[in-house]
């Protein structure tokens, strides 16, 4: 528990903070308005509404080892408080929310001051403490990291971010796994961007995460309020509080002491003690009485963290007021509001910072330099340096082994990979942990979990198979095991998959990421998905089945939009391998890019910066298809996961190419086969990934433009040759703008096939030719754009 002379010296690094914070804002603001006519905006009363709790938190209560996910509007809190700490300099506050500068909201990839989680797409920083605390349990379950204290993963919530449904779709998985370690500080401002929030929300919080075996704390009163309580007429005040709604009580705080004078005396003056206590004090010292809410009072703030000693997660709702110690705090429309310059100027002198000191740390501080920077250096929170961590990288062999049949699908081929890897002691087999939103047998991990097992906090045995009855699957759970098994909400799939792919950064210890789902339901988590690849987190997602070659499966989980997402979500290399032997190649390759992190330069074969790593999505698919005997070439694996090879090389006087990307391989095959004898030297191209194809392309053309005129990407080697008149037709079940672009790498004529309607069941047959991507309609495809005489196998049906 902090001392007195602590508590003292918080309290003016508390009001520092503030400052420093508003100040960043409005400096940046005033900096660059008259630039390019913006305001950059900063949300100051968002931040100001954090101040307190985040200055209880980071200057005492939080530990080296312990992670935060801070509000997104609380950034420049968080830089301020680093900049008092060493750790952010001048010129990024500086520049905030400016290139280069303090980001608009914390960001891990993008500050330089040492942020645990980024946030700025609400709910989605609050999650990923949870599973983040999930993820530390499984590590050193593990048997991994026992020499590290196990850290607490905290969230800084707003209230109206609990309105976002993943929140408590994590809560209820947390449950279910055992949550530990983990608390989320609700900054109960009851403002959100709009609006004051609805009354007694605080009710339903307590129920829900007590419901979910969360310990509630609340902390409602300040210090000063909790005194006054306790003078004669305290009561009827502390009962006039509970009952105020909180439009007014806002709208108060903002009014000032003249107004809280008014309106206790109109509703409780004649009752009484109660009208000395509100006589008996100025109208500051009135305010000062009302505004002081548990959130910005720190002794009952560290009183509350401090108690908070077991390991069962937390939940701590901070009455605040929003824009607190600013002059629009409480105001319902300050959210984006900014000070005006003379509301600054009060603000300044208020705070004793004279003109020209205002980065000055500790300018106008009641308190010396020395006791100050004394205190500073013996933060906890601090004490370890740079708390970011790093780990090994584990050893991928060179080819990943499975047998392949004369006809299987590439999901098929995905759980016999992940069995071989499984069987073997090795390094490799003990990093991968797989994960999946109740599809894991369906998605083809069954195999793989039989052995690994399932993981738990407690062993519990498979009762089924205890009773004796049959089954394929063994579903045996213990902390050894290497499977999280997730209810079906696809949001924690992506934010588990993100902690997951944090590890080695946050634990020290990696581990490789794998999770299951049906393709079309990447959209339901595709802001988590997004979000774990802007944290920089390392993963492989794995989608099966995919578009409507799942056929009698369902209409509605066709999916269409998937592969441009492969094609556009930065920081995910996606891959749509047709044949087993190419997924193998893919995969073994994803191991390893999964763990680089290097900024080198790109590579001369394919203008891709692969030495930066990153995260990866396959599309596969249940359809089992001929499989190709061949063996695998150096240079055929290095083309497969560049994005493509020639299946079969067109010949110099090719008319036409058909280029074609995963399950519809038979087909395209089929309509080359027909088209043979009435156009000349036709070529099949075999798209594995457009997604990486498309991203050497476009950087070989940067390159060009910036002077490096032999840069040459792999797609534009493939197509070099194909004479100019040469047609081209694409295929793919997917979207067809996923590969219309190759056109454009040469400038050949395309047609582009792919389904653009959803929704029919069928067989395959019938559902390809109903939505045009069967071997007839490629076939026409090509006789209409590619000149010559009619194609007789086409004019025969
Ligand atoms: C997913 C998402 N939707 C919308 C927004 C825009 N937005 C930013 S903050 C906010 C509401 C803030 O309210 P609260 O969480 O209570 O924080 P406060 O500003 O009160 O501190 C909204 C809607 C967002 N950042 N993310
Ligand atoms: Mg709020």
């Amino acid at each position: 528990m902090p001392t007195h002379d602590n508590l003292q010296i918080l309290s003016a690094l508390e009001r520092k903070i503030l400052w420093l914070a508003s100040w960043t804002i409005h400096n940046a603001n005033h900096l660059r308005e008259n630039a390019d006519g913006l305001k950059v905006g900063g949300h100051q009363a968002s931040s100001a509404s954090l101040a307190t709790i985040m200055t209880a938190l980071y200057l005492d209560v939080l530990r080296p080892q312990d992670r935060v996910a801070v509000k997104p509007h609380a950034s420049p809190i968080f830089h301020a408080i680093q900049y008092l700490l060493g750790k952010q300099t001048r010129e990024r506050l500086e520049a905030f929310r400016g290139y280069k500068g303090a980001q608009s909201y914390p960001s891990r990839t993008k500050d330089a001051d040492d942020v645990d989680f980024s946030t700025g797409s609400v709910g989605l920083g609050v999650a990923q403490t949870l599973f983040s605390s999930l993820v530390q349990d499984y590590v050193r379950a593990h048997g991994w990291n026992k020499d590290r204290p196990e850290g607490r993963m905290v969230a800084l919530i707003g209230d109206a971010e609990l309105d976002e449904g993943n929140i408590f779709e994590a809560l209820l998985e947390g449950w279910k796994q055992g949550l530990r370690n983990c608390w989320w500080i609700i900054d109960y401002n009851r403002q959100s961007l709009d609006a004051v929030v609805r009354e007694g929300l605080w009710e339903r919080y307590e129920q829900q995460f007590k419901n979910f075996g969360w310990n509630v704390v609340i902390v409602k009163y300040g210090s000063l309020q909790r005194a006054a309580f306790k003078e004669p007429g305290g009561g009827k005040l502390k009962a006039w509080i509970d009952n105020c709604p909180n439009q007014l009580y806002s709208a108060l705080v903002f009014a000032g002491g003249a107004a809280w004078r008014k309106r206790l005396n109109d509703e409780i003056g004649d009752q009484g003690d109660v009208s000395k206590l509100i006589a008996k004090r100025s109208d500051a010292e009135l305010a000062a009485l009302m505004n002081n809410l548990g959130g910005h009072d720190l002794p009952a703030l560290l009183e509350a963290f401090h108690a908070a000693t077991s390991d069962k997660p937390t939940c701590f709702i901070c009455y605040t007021v929003k824009g607190f110690g600013l002059p629009m705090a409480g105001h319902k429309d300050n959210h984006a509001g900014l000070m005006t310059p003379a509301q600054m100027a009060e603000f300044q002198k208020a705070q004793n910072v004279r003109e020209g000191h205002e980065w000055d740390r500790f300018e106008g501080l009641p308190l010396s330099e020395d006791e100050l920077q004394d205190f500073l250096n013996g933060v906890p929170f601090a004490a370890d340096g740079t708390r970011r961590l790093d780990a090994p990288r584990v050893s991928v062999p060179d080819t990943l082994s499975v047998s392949i049949q004369p006809t299987m699908s590439t999901q098929t081929g995905f759980g016999q990979i992940l069995n071989e890897i499984g069987r073997a002691d090795s390094e490799l087999a003990q990093r991968i942990v797989t994960t999946s939103p109740d599809v894991t047998v369906s998605t083809n991990l069954g195999p793989w979990v039989n052995r690994r097992g399932l993981f738990a906090h407690e062993k519990m045995a498979d009762t089924f198979r205890d009773e004796r009855i049959p089954s394929t699957f063994n579903w045996e759970f213990s902390p050894q095991g290497q499977h999280i098994e997730l209810g079906i909400a696809e949001m924690n799939l992506f934010i588990v998959l993100s902690a997951l792919g944090l590890s080695h950064s946050i634990n020290g210890e990696r581990l490789l990421p794998i999770g299951t789902l049906y393709d079309p339901f990447i959209a339901r988590g595709l802001d988590a998905l997004n979000y774990a690849c802007y944290q920089d987190a390392r993963f492989m997602v794995v989608a099966t089945p995919s578009g409507i070659t799942l056929a009698g499966e369902g209409g509605a989980h066709q999916s269409i939009a998937e592969p441009l997402i492969g094609l556009a979500q930065d920081g995910l290399a996606a891959f749509e391998p047709a044949y087993v032997d190419e997924l193998a190649v893919i995969m073994r390759w994803a191991f390893d890019y999964m763990q680089k992190d290097s900024d080198a330069a790109p590579s001369e074969r394919n203008w891709l910066r692969d030495e930066t790593g990153g995260s990866v999505y396959l599309r596969l698919s249940t359809r089992p298809i001929e499989q190709v005997q061949r063996p695998m070439t150096d240079d055929l694996a290095h083309q497969i996961v560049d994005g493509a090879y020639w299946l079969r090389e067109p010949g110099p006087n090719a008319q036409v190419i058909v280029a074609y990307t995963g399950a519809i391989a038979p087909e395209a095959i089929a309509a080359v086969g027909l088209m043979a004898e009435d156009r000349r030297d036709v070529g099949l191209l075999a798209v594995t990934s457009a997604d990486r194809l498309n991203a050497g392309w476009t950087a070989a053309q940067r390159a060009r433009e910036r002077g490096l005129v032999h840069a040459r990407s792999h797609i534009e080697r493939l197509l070099a040759d194909v004479p100019p008149h040469c047609a081209l037709v694409t295929v793919l079940d997917g979207h067809p703008a996923t590969l219309a672009w190759l056109g454009a790498v040469m400038g050949h004529r395309t047609r582009s096939l792919g389904v653009e309607h959803f929704g029919q069941t069928g067989s395959l047959s019938d559902l390809y030719r109903h939505y045009g991507i069967d071997t007839q309609t490629i076939v026409a495809a090509a006789q209409a754009i590619a000149p010559g005489r009619p194609i007789r196998h086409l004019r025969a049906l």
